[in-house]
């Protein structure tokens, strides 16, 4: 059990963890090995320039016929080029952080594996760190050992830029999850969805009944309800920020290019809205979601679901003080802000032509995805901390959104 991830700084599964802080110490870094871990000898190493079409091409065939699927098979992540390019090329990316692997007789790329820095923070404790994503296997390759050598190079790749810890989320259980979130489901086009197999009409219902169920008006509701600008970069990193404060497990936006970066409207990836009280001209509240569209794996009728993604999100209720609760305990102003606030996502998602909108069990997300008629789907994603000892981190207090 475990071959691999036994011999790595990460937790047991039968662990209980009360403290915080690295599990190896940090190597000075001139000791760091300047070798390639070893590859069996029809490969080779290389590097993606996500400004070179044809490796940004190359990553996204890779991808979008070997990535993550759901248990059944039945869909498949397809990553957008664009949306790879966004996602891959943050501030102070290091270009050798994009690994990839090829046959060396004809270069094909095979296999990949993908870092950027973030700074997270752990309860009181702040970590400059790599966040680990895109590792994939080519289907044709598969069980014979290469996510380990993947994931020894991409940290010896870290550990020359002197990080010694990393974050990633996976659908898989390892050693040992930091936190589990569930998967929620808002349908926006439930005819779609149930002829793609996503969704199943409740029994005695009819599709008409459902479509009627999860109609959502055609204007947004909030007032000063506007699509974010570059000018609201300043006053939504603080906002998102303070907000970000409140859960143990959150990723710190440092500088207004991370924000620029992350958060601000980016077409056909990401989009970002903020609400701008008129008397004011402060900024209250902002909301995003991203596009991550699923191949539909053969099905006659459609080949894509296109699916939003509910992303960061801030709202200044959240300070008022407003310590009144509902008889479950949640805190009232701040529940009806971000229901109306979500609506508002759910009703321009839809306008978009997005067939669902995908959230998880993380941050404040209990406190809407009931009442905006989200469902809970069967997959989970599982937070892991690398080389960081961490105690568990209820799912209400996750505050990172990986893609
Ligand atoms: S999670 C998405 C991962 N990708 C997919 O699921 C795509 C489809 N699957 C594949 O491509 C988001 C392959 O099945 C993969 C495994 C490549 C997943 N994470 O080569 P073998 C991320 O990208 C372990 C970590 O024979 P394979 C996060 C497995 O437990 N480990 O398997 C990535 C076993 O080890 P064990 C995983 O099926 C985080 C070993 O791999 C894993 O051909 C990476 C078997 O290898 C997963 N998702 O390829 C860690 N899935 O000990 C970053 C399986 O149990 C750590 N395994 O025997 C931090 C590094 C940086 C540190 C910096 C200081
Ligand atoms: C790291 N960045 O399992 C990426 N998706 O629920 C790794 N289910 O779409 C992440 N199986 O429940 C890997 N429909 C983990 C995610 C892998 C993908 C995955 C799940 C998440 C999913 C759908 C389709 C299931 C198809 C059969 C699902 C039900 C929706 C329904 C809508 C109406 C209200 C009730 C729920």
């Amino acid at each position: 059990e475990h071959k691999f991830w036994n011999t790595q700084p990460v937790p047991k599964h039968d662990e209980q963890i009360t403290d915080m802080g690295p599990i190896e110490p940090s190597i000075p870094v001139d000791q760091v090995s300047k070798e390639p871990t070893a590859l069996p000898k029809e490969f080779e190493w290389c590097e993606l320039d996500m400004n070179v079409e044809k490796d940004a091409k190359d990553l996204y065939d890779l991808l979008t016929l070997n990535y993550v699927e759901d248990d059944d098979a039945q869909f498949r992540f397809d990553y957008s080029v664009n949306f790879l390019k966004w996602a891959l090329q943050p501030p102070n990316t290091r270009k050798e952080w994009l690994t990839g692997v090829r046959v060396a007789s004809n270069k094909k790329l095979v296999a990949f594996i993908s870092a950027i820095p973030v700074q997270l923070r752990t309860f009181d404790r702040s970590t400059l760190m790599t966040e680990i994503n895109f590792l994939n296997v080519h289907k044709k390759l598969r069980s014979k050992r290469l996510a380990p050598v993947m994931i020894r190079e991409i940290t010896r790749r870290s550990h020359i830029h002197g990080i010694f810890q990393a974050v990633y989320t996976a659908g898989a259980v390892l050693p040992k999850p930091v936190s589990t979130c569930q998967y929620f489901h808002r349908s926006l086009n439930p005819k779609k969805l149930v002829e793609c197999g996503f969704s199943r009409i409740p029994r005695n219902w009819t599709l008409a009944r459902m479509i009627k169920h999860f109609k959502v008006p055609e204007k947004t509701t909030i007032p000063g309800f506007r699509e974010m600008q570059q000018k609201d970069v300043p006053q939504v990193r603080a906002l998102v920020n303070k907000y970000l404060d409140r859960f143990d497990f959150a990723p710190q936006f440092e500088t207004d290019e991370d924000v620029e970066h992350w958060i601000l409207p980016h077409k056909d990836v990401v989009w970002s809205y903020v609400v701008e009280d008129p008397t004011t001209n402060k900024i209250t509240d902002v909301v995003s979601f991203y596009s991550l569209p699923s191949s539909v794996i053969g099905n006659p009728k459609h080949k894509t679901l296109n699916a939003a993604y509910l992303y960061y999100y801030a709202t200044d209720v959240a300070f008022a003080g407003g310590k009144e609760t509902t008889e479950d305990g949640a805190p009232k102003l701040l529940s009806k802000r971000l229901n109306e606030l979500v609506l508002d996502a759910l009703i321009m998602a839809k306008r978009f032509g997005f067939d669902v909108m995908n959230g998880l069990q993380l941050m404040d997300n209990g406190l809407f995805l009931q009442q905006q008629k989200f469902g809970a789907g069967d997959g989970f994603l599982n937070y892991y901390l690398y080389n960081w000892r961490c105690p568990d981190v209820e799912d209400n207090k996750v505050g990172l959104v990986m893609l």
